[in-house]
């Protein structure tokens, strides 16, 4: 059994494994020279050759314990046939919602666009550097896909002013985004994927209140379904206030946690596995002060199941350099 795995499934302290977020990315000149040929974001994504080949530039590079599948949250409302596109220095810009278009796709043409995606993952599985280490596929949870489905762009620290107006057109999207999630989960587990992340990357944009409606009941039909399917999930409900509540009510098999929660009190609420934490701007500073920071997250997690993990995604500035030395100060721990 992997070191991943053994960290997740029987829950084994002394060894703590280490993939980031955003591994696979603009931080890497590699990535870079690749994505300078190929303008077209979405058309990378859907090129199981180069796909696969940045899904593992970093494991040739560092002593990573996992690859991540190079695709995006957003290939799922690509998928259902909302225009997506990404332009520079601004993010994701996405089209209008048909729903009309939308109620028209079934399973087999949703796979049908997105195969090359469960390809890549094959091609990963069965090339010799990720011997040993897990796969982890990954989706948008139900809410941050419907934050960019009816915002159309970034929120960035809000949503547009009239977010919840129409009610009858949340309901629905949350209704399709469960079918084509759960397609779109098991397609990438049947060719590969041994773990799955759930990125929730806007949970902390909602109010308490409102977390059972979109956080809480879309991503635990999620996890029950990964859980179905004899996998390990991983849940990253980024900013939220409580974790031990999301924990309690979602139950993931891991919990993923961003850079602003207190890691003493997490390691004394929370009895799960626990990934992440480390602020990503902290690989822009300098070794002493990274080699202070990790130290700090490592001995915290000591006796507990620690996957290690940034708090978000690579900065696209950071020296690879402290990547690597991050890897081996975490490997030598
Ligand atoms: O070169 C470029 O301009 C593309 C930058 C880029 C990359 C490298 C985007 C556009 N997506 C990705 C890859 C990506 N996205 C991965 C690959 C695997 C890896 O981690 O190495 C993953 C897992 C994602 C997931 C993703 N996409 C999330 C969840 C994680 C997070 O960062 O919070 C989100 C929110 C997105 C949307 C998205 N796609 C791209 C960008 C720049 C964004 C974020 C935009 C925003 O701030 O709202």
């Amino acid at each position: 059994m992997s070191q991943l795995l053994d960290c997740i499934k029987k829950k084994k302290t002394n060894i703590k494994p280490i993939w980031l977020m955003r591994q696979a990315g603009r931080y890497l000149p590699e990535f870079r020279q690749i994505r300078k040929k190929n303008p077209n974001f979405i058309k990378l994504c859907l090129d199981k050759k180069l796909s696969s080949e940045i899904t593992l530039q970093p494991l040739k590079r560092f002593d990573l314990d996992a690859a991540i599948i190079f695709s995006d949250i957003l290939m799922v409302p690509y998928g259902l046939n909302q225009a997506v596109s990404f332009k520079k220095n601004f993010g994701p810009l996405l089209g209008p919602i048909n729903l009309e278009k939308i109620s028209k796709i079934n399973k087999i043409n949703f796979s049908n666009k997105l195969s090359p995606i469960y390809k890549s993952i094959q091609k990963v599985k069965n090339n010799s550097l990720t011997n040993n280490k897990e796969i982890i596929g990954f989706v948008g949870a139900p809410w941050t896909l419907l934050v960019y489905m009816i915002n159309k762009f970034s929120p960035k620290k809000k949503l547009i002013k009239h977010f919840f107006k129409d009610k009858f057109l949340i309901k629905k999207i949350l209704i399709i985004l469960e079918k084509f999630l759960k397609i779109h989960i098991q397609q990438q587990i049947s060719h590969g994927a041994t773990v799955i992340q759930i990125f929730d990357s806007w949970a902390g944009l909602l109010e308490e209140k409102d977390l059972p409606e979109y956080v809480y009941i879309p991503t635990l039909n999620l996890v029950n379904y990964v859980k179905s399917l004899n996998v390990p999930v991983i849940c990253f409900p980024r900013e939220i206030k409580n974790y031990k509540n999301y924990c309690e009510i979602v139950k993931p098999n891991v919990i993923s946690i961003d850079y602003n929660v207190d890691p003493k009190l997490i390691v004394k609420q929370i009895k799960i596995p626990v990934q992440g934490g480390l602020d990503p701007k902290i690989l822009l500073s300098d070794k002493n002060n990274l080699r202070k920071k990790t130290l700090k997250y490592l001995n915290i997690f000591k006796h507990h199941p620690y996957v290690f993990n940034l708090g978000h995604g690579v900065l696209p500035e950071t020296n690879p350099m402290m990547v690597d030395y991050l890897v081996k100060l975490v490997k030598d721990y």
